[in-house]
């Protein structure tokens, strides 16, 4: 009989060796915690038409963007959660303008930056969406919240799960990037995508093509490329593109490919991103590396931009490291 499957808290007791041992028992405690929020917002989202739950709450996040009833709920359930471990010393959430300072249990606490539940645009549709989150050290210092600021490479794990036919977490401490489902009778997430490897180039390619008007003056002819046809270079990619940052990124990191929210680019002066660096963007972009992919902003490497503000965007272009690699061409020609 096959061994059973490792669960996400034995899997963290094995990760350990690239932290300090005290980060290691409060990266195994948020990790572990935040994969029991996601099993009940698992279950919020799956009765959300039933208890009244879809639909907005009238106002808008920190980012500007509507909120959602479920934005609010799953940030209150991830707050509350976070401060019951100690070991989280500030959290830094999309829909809290400002940080949310925590007690903690001692010096080495984390900062947590997360979206608890992201693209919220597909909630009302029943379609996939997801929380990310990215933690970061305190440093000991107070407040806390200050030290998430800094470059991506600071990160100590990132992970997200996606909430679809399956809930599915996925995470790095550094130590490659590995894949759980949660077993809904046992409450357990299990290890069923070890050591996650994207392929080198992929087949598809997801972006909001509605936007075209707007991009940087590579990002057109590098989707005009991907839609090129080349039958020996694998082309005309397949367009893929689901609207929720976690599901694109899922299916990139399995299948290949790309996925891009390239910067507003119509005033050249002043480019504006869309997705947010601390909470999107950077935990996404260590979660790619550590899989053997790469993240650019077309211009530099995800993990060395340095964010100063808590809510600051980025553009991203992320997947297999060779289609990452064509498209930073195209941005430099
Ligand atoms: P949403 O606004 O629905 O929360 O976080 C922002 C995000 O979703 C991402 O999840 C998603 O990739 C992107 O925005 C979708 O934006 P567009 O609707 O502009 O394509």
């Amino acid at each position: 009989m096959a061994d059973a499957p490792m669960t996400l808290s034995e899997h963290l007791a094995t990760q350990q060796a690239s932290l300090s041992t005290e980060h290691a028992r409060n990266v195994a405690a948020l990790v572990g915690r935040i994969g029991r929020v996601a099993g009940v917002i698992a279950q919020e989202l799956a009765h959300a038409a039933l208890r009244d739950r879809l639909g907005y709450v009238g106002g808008s996040n920190a980012s500007g963007d509507q909120v959602k009833k479920l934005d609010v709920w799953g940030h209150e359930t991830l707050e509350s959660a976070l401060r019951e471990t100690r070991a989280c010393a500030a959290l830094v959430s999309e829909e809290s303008t400002e940080p949310i300072e925590m007690e903690t249990g001692g010096t080495h606490a984390l900062v947590v930056c997360a979206d608890p539940v992201d693209g919220s645009s597909n909630l009302d549709v029943n379609g996939a969406v997801g929380t990310i989150f990215s933690l970061r050290s305190s440093k000991g210092k107070t407040p806390a919240a200050p030290q998430a600021l800094g470059p991506g490479t600071d990160q100590i794990a990132a992970g997200y799960v996606m909430y679809g036919p399956a809930t599915t977490l996925v995470y790095t401490v550094g130590q490659g990037t590995h894949g759980f489902t949660l077993a809904h009778e046992t409450g357990e997430f299990l290890l069923t995508y070890p050591d996650i490897r994207i392929p080198r180039r992929g087949k598809t390619y997801g972006i909001n093509e509605g936007n075209i008007h707007s991009w940087h003056p590579g990002q057109r002819p590098f989707v005009a490329h991907l839609k090129t046809p080349d039958k020996a270079a694998g082309r005309p990619y397949s367009l893929r593109y689901s609207g929720a940052m976690v599901a694109d990124v899922h299916r990139t990191l399995l299948d290949g490919g790309l996925f891009m929210y390239p910067a507003d680019w119509s005033d050249p002066k002043k480019p504006k991103a869309k997705l947010r660096l601390l909470y999107e963007v950077a935990p996404m972009a260590l979660i790619m590396e550590q899989a053997g992919g790469r993240a650019s902003t077309g211009l530099e490497r995800v993990l060395d931009v340095v964010a100063t503000d808590y809510h600051q965007r980025a553009a991203v272009i992320l997947g297999s490291p060779e289609d990452v690699a064509t498209a930073d061409e195209f941005y430099r020609r």
